[in-house]
């Protein structure tokens, strides 16, 4: 009596930080959640591929492959896929304002929810120094801010052309877990500040491996979360309306459904753990 899994449709799915080509990414979690969703649009909001990773190690087992071909399939069949490279993707910043089978690779995008509602997608790691340097950008305002983040991606770049690695302040505060949190809060406020900044009413991104939907100051902050930790993604329904998916609980719920004669449930699988990206 095993049902045909019911496929959810949803208006729009944001994820991130899936870090195909590393072992901490859980694709076989994520061809569970493309298998059982659909949408019109679908936004890759960065760090999709680990490109630094597959630099020193090549890994690309055949699930990380199927992601890759799920996704492209989709844009295939008319979805509107749009690809925001992140810092571990970077090089997918090259080909900004160009489209490869349907998947349009820009460096930001504005989404209108069906409520009318004007959302910034970013990843988000060029925030990273104005977390860094919060407390000098409020002194020297708003021209030293855009400046900064001028400086930051033009760092980036130079590194990146140099061979080194990108230097990311999550990545340097993921072990210091006072730290952490401490740092996810200003992220998230300097992302409800840009958004302000560019007066649109929210902001998505990604980048900490946070999934988090709240109000700052009068801007809805949304981070999509990752698929190495938390496997969640942000969807909005056909109403407007935003919500985050834990796929892990999910998938939980189903097999506590189809094993429906047992009598304990499997236990909550999502980690609560914080860990910036
Ligand atoms: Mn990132």
């Amino acid at each position: 009596m095993d049902a045909v899994p019911a496929v959810k449709r949803y208006r729009s799915i944001w994820i991130s930080d899936v870090h195909l080509g590393t072992r901490g990414c859980q694709a076989d979690m994520l061809l569970d959640f493309l298998k059982h969703t659909e949408s019109d649009h679908l936004f890759l909001v960065g760090d999709i591929v680990d490109g630094w990773r597959l630099k020193k190690a090549w890994y690309w087992p055949q699930p990380h492959n199927d992601v890759v071909q799920k996704i492209m399939r989709r844009a295939r069949k008319g979805v509107e896929v749009y690809y925001i490279p992140g810092n571990h993707d970077e090089a997918a910043r090259d080909y900004v304002g160009l489209q490869f089978g349907g998947v349009h690779v820009v460096d930001e995008w504005v989404h209108t929810t069906a409520d009318g509602r004007r959302l910034l997608i970013t990843h988000g790691d060029r925030f990273d120094a104005v977390v860094r340097y919060a407390k000098w950008l409020a002194l020297l305002g708003d021209h030293a801010y855009v400046t900064l983040l001028h400086i930051n991606t033009a760092f980036n770049w130079v590194r990146r052309k140099l061979g080194f690695d990108y230097w990311s302040l999550s990545a340097y505060l993921k072990h210091k877990a006072k730290t952490a949190v401490e740092f996810i809060g200003k992220y998230e406020e300097a992302l409800g500040e840009e958004a302000r900044r560019r007066k649109v009413d929210g902001v998505v991104c990604g980048h900490i491996h946070t999934a988090e939907m709240r109000d700052i100051e009068g801007i809805l902050y949304c981070n999509d979360g990752d698929w190495v930790e938390s496997c969640t993604a942000l969807v909005e329904h056909d109403s407007g309306a935003l919500e985050i998916i834990h796929w892990a609980e999910v998938m939980a719920r189903r097999s506590a459904d189809r094993d429906s004669n047992s009598a304990t449930l499997p236990a909550k699988t999502t980690s609560k753990e914080r860990e910036a990206a």
